[in-house]
């Protein structure tokens, strides 16, 4: 992994820590899967019965589908952080047709309620539950409306999502995006 620099390792190593790896195993698994649903959906107030709850449980379904298709490529059902990285790598060369899709579904999770804007609440009431602090949280939402009205557009989460995985700028906007602001 050697043409990965270490900062874009510690961006891909905070979102596999947060986002997926959930109960702490250093794979991701099925496991995972089912605490971030729980997770998730709880934090929102969200009951098995809510549509909210099998909307957000699919979106995390095909999230996972999307990310082990084509990370784990030795097929034992786990992704390892080796894998992850190597699958990001992978995508620079192919197009970034699957981090596109994952995008897509990542923004369909933070905004909750499916008015194309993720606003203040939504992003800290996810990553709170993901287990980052709301100081933290609302300290990096800051800095990624920081030009903006206080709302993340699609338009403008692309943009950010492009910073995050691929640039280098450590002082770009959307290294905050994943409710983390000091790498
Ligand atoms: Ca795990
Ligand atoms: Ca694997
Ligand atoms: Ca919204």
């Amino acid at each position: 992994m050697s043409d990965l620099s270490a900062f874009r390792r510690a961006k891909l190593l905070h979102v596999f820590n947060t986002f997926f790896d959930v109960n702490g195993s250093g794979e991701i698994d099925e496991k995972d899967l089912e605490i971030a649903i729980q997770k998730v959906c709880g934090a929102r107030g969200w009951g098995r019965h809510d549509p909210h709850y099998n909307k957000t449980r699919d979106a995390l379904r095909k999230l996972w589908d999307v990310l082990t298709s084509k990370a784990d490529t030795d097929h034992d059902k786990q992704v390892s952080v080796e894998e992850w990285y190597a699958a990001w790598r992978l995508d620079e060369s192919a197009g970034r047709e699957w981090s596109h899709i994952f995008r897509d579904l990542m923004f369909l999770l933070e905004d909750a309620s499916g008015d194309g804007h993720v606003d203040v609440n939504e992003y800290v009431a996810l990553y709170t539950a993901l287990g980052l602090s709301d100081q933290q949280c609302r300290e990096a939402f800051r800095r990624v409306q920081k030009d903006d009205a206080g709302e993340v557009t699609k338009d403008k989460f692309d943009e950010l999502w492009e910073q995050y995985f691929h640039s280098e700028n450590v002082e770009a906007p959307g290294n905050y995006i994943f409710g983390k602001f000091d790498f």
